[in-house]
């Protein structure tokens, strides 16, 4: 009674403060779990101290250095005429300065888009403290819960006091995120009226390639109509989809990966224990296997499945299975009844049956999607069957019940299937058991198969940025200040060199037509930044090949362990092993 009345009473004083709390700093209804997180961690205590590492060319006065003429990855033409203004932009450098300009203080807006990923507060800080250094009078305005908050109006001025709470904290909650497209007219024209009503010069759009590419035809809008507002795009998402020539990495793929590393280590360890189970664990990833295969570099499972070579070896969902099954009897022959596999997330999309009926369905029911959703539950299946071609039906037909059902579920709002809602590692496993019942009764297998099933995505998206991340992202803020300063738009912030040391590090701005592409989306031809797959020639996946045999047979599981913050740098600033094998370290 005592203590439950004590309990009480501390909860109505956090309230209490809170209130006082929201009201000076005029924050948001959603900004409750500011309040919960008042009482933080003894690590974020610690870590708060921490001064992210930036490039030596950003430490002081920086002066720009722009190179020639680009244009589009693929799609030229179609590109050149969508983009007028913004095409064909030079990349840009940033070189240690000598004389230093005096800036008006400029007025910033910042945009968290997409899924969460490690290091984006930090990437606010840097964008801060940049804007801050140029004119210690420039004010930053976050809009809240993602893109959407520059179409409501929703916003909130970060002051130095809110910054200084947030950095080097995972998480997006500093103004949360969110997955509105930008892509109308009255969108842009209403995000306009606030930028002017708050006098913003330029808008930092932080997002994966969809966001960016929402960035390049934001900013290639607010140039042809001669507005003066720059739009300036980050890389992120935790998928490391997002890179080509000038972007090594998208932030929160290091952190996220080490993160899902850490538990996969410890699954193995546990299943190397009991020796009773074979682990089915999905990965995160809506479409490239970059996750699954920098997890599998770091932890060397039994199995790693990579989308990309099941499209390029065009395999079946059986062809998977059987591999699958093999190693398994294979192993239980040796007397090893345990393993791993790693599924990426965005399997089911990969297998070419499967990728065909994806794209029919997505347009189907980006035509149809009111009279599908009208239709009885019950009737839904029967209704997809008959409207899609004889072999696309064959295959919907054949899926069990819940994946056939998860794969009509409402898209996102950039017209993507949700993969995260699709269980693969419970297929996969289910028909893995169905393969090795019939092996037994063809005296194939004489084992067990017992299966855990397991999904790491959203454990990793918040986790406190590991020293790459949060200085990664730190560099990749500053730069955009600067980018900003340079009077550019329809930039992506570029900071590379990045398995190097951090002072040696460079800086610049890619042009964002430079990475695009035309795409089907929602039924039509769009202008996108292309995806970065595995590519199968690289030397990452040439790595895990060379090895994935031996570790299929015999067990070679290493253990990473969990994130270190503070200690010797080979083990805190190690990158990830995708980093190092490309750039050869
Ligand atoms: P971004 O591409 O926006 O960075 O998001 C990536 C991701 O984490 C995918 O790995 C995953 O499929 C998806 O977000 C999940 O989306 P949601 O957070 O909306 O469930």
């Amino acid at each position: 009674m005592i203590k439950q009345k004590k309990k009480e009473t501390s909860i109505k004083k956090v309230e209490s403060t809170f209130k006082i709390h929201k009201k000076k700093r005029n924050l948001p209804i959603f900004s409750n779990l500011i309040i919960i997180n008042m009482k933080i961690s003894a690590l974020q205590q610690a870590r708060a101290a921490y001064q992210p590492k930036l490039p030596q060319a950003l430490k002081g006065v920086v002066k720009i250095s722009e190179g020639s003429a680009t244009k589009s990855v693929a799609d030229e033409e179609a590109i050149s005429k969508m983009f007028p203004n913004t095409y064909g932009l030079p990349i840009v450098t940033f070189e240690c300065g000598e004389t230093a300009v005096d800036y008006p203080a400029i007025n910033i807006g910042v945009i968290l888009s997409g899924g969460q990923a490690p290091g984006g507060h930090n990437v606010i800080a840097g964008l801060f403290d940049g804007i801050k250094k140029l004119n210690a009078n420039s004010r930053l305005y976050g809009f809240l819960m993602g893109p959407g908050g520059l179409v409501d109006h929703k916003y909130k001025e970060l002051t130095a006091d809110i910054i200084d709470e947030y950095r080097n904290t995972g998480g997006f909650d500093i103004i949360g995120s969110g997955r509105t497209k930008l892509e109308k007219e009255e969108q842009f024209e209403k995000g306009l009226e606030i930028l002017k009503e708050l006098n913003i010069k330029a808008l930092v759009i932080i997002g994966g390639d969809d966001s960016n590419t929402n960035a390049c035809v934001l900013a290639e809008y607010y140039a042809a109509k001669n507005t003066g507002i720059q739009v300036i795009g980050c890389p992120k998402t935790i998928d490391g989809d997002l890179k080509n020539a000038y972007i090594e990495t998208s932030f929160g793929f290091d952190t996220a990966c080490k993160v899902y590393s850490e538990v996969i280590g410890n699954i193995q360890r546990d299943c190397n224990s009991a020796r009773k189970y074979w682990h089915f664990i999905k990965l995160m990833g809506r479409s490239a296997s970059h996750i699954a295969l920098e997890c599998a570099l770091q932890t060397q499972p039994n199995i790693c499945i990579i989308s990309e070579e099941v499209e390029k070896k065009a395999l079946s969902l059986d062809d998977i299975v059987t591999s699958i099954a093999q190693a398994v009897a294979d192993r239980a022959a040796a007397g090893n009844k345990f393993g791993t596999v790693l599924i990426p997330e965005g399997l089911i999309e990969f297998i070419p049956a499967m990728k065909s009926l994806i794209a029919e369905l997505n347009d189907f029911l980006a035509h149809n999607g009111e009279e599908y959703a009208a239709i009885k539950p019950a009737e839904q299946r029967e209704y997809i069957i008959k409207n899609l071609s004889a072999d696309n039906a064959a295959v919907y037909a054949s899926l069990p019940a819940g994946v056939a059902r998860q794969l009509t579920l409402d898209r996102d709002p950039h017209g993507n299937v949700q993969v995260s809602l699709i269980e693969t590692e419970k297929l996969l496993s289910e028909m893995v058991a169905n393969k090795l019942t019939e092996w037994k009764k063809e005296g194939k297998f004489d084992s067990s198969f017992n299966a855990q099933h397991h999904f790491f995505g959203y454990e990793g998206r918040c986790a406190a940025p590991s020293n790459y991340d949060a200085d990664y992202c730190y560099a990749l803020g500053y730069t955009a200040s600067q980018l900003i300063a340079s009077g550019k738009t329809g930039y992506m912030a570029s900071v590379r060199n990045t398995t190097a040391p951090a002072a040696e590090w460079t800086a610049g701005g890619i042009p964002i037509t430079m990475m695009m592409n035309m795409e089907r989306r929602h039924g039509e031809m769009k202008p996108v930044i292309q995806k970065a797959l595995v590519d199968l020639e690289g030397a990452p996946f040439k790595a895990f090949a060379a090895q994935r045999e031996t570790w299929a047979k015999e067990t070679c599981y290493v253990y990473p362990g969990p994130i270190q913050y503070f200690g010797p740098t080979e083990v805190c600033d190690k990158t990830t092993a995708t980093l190092a094998l490309e750039q050869a370290k």
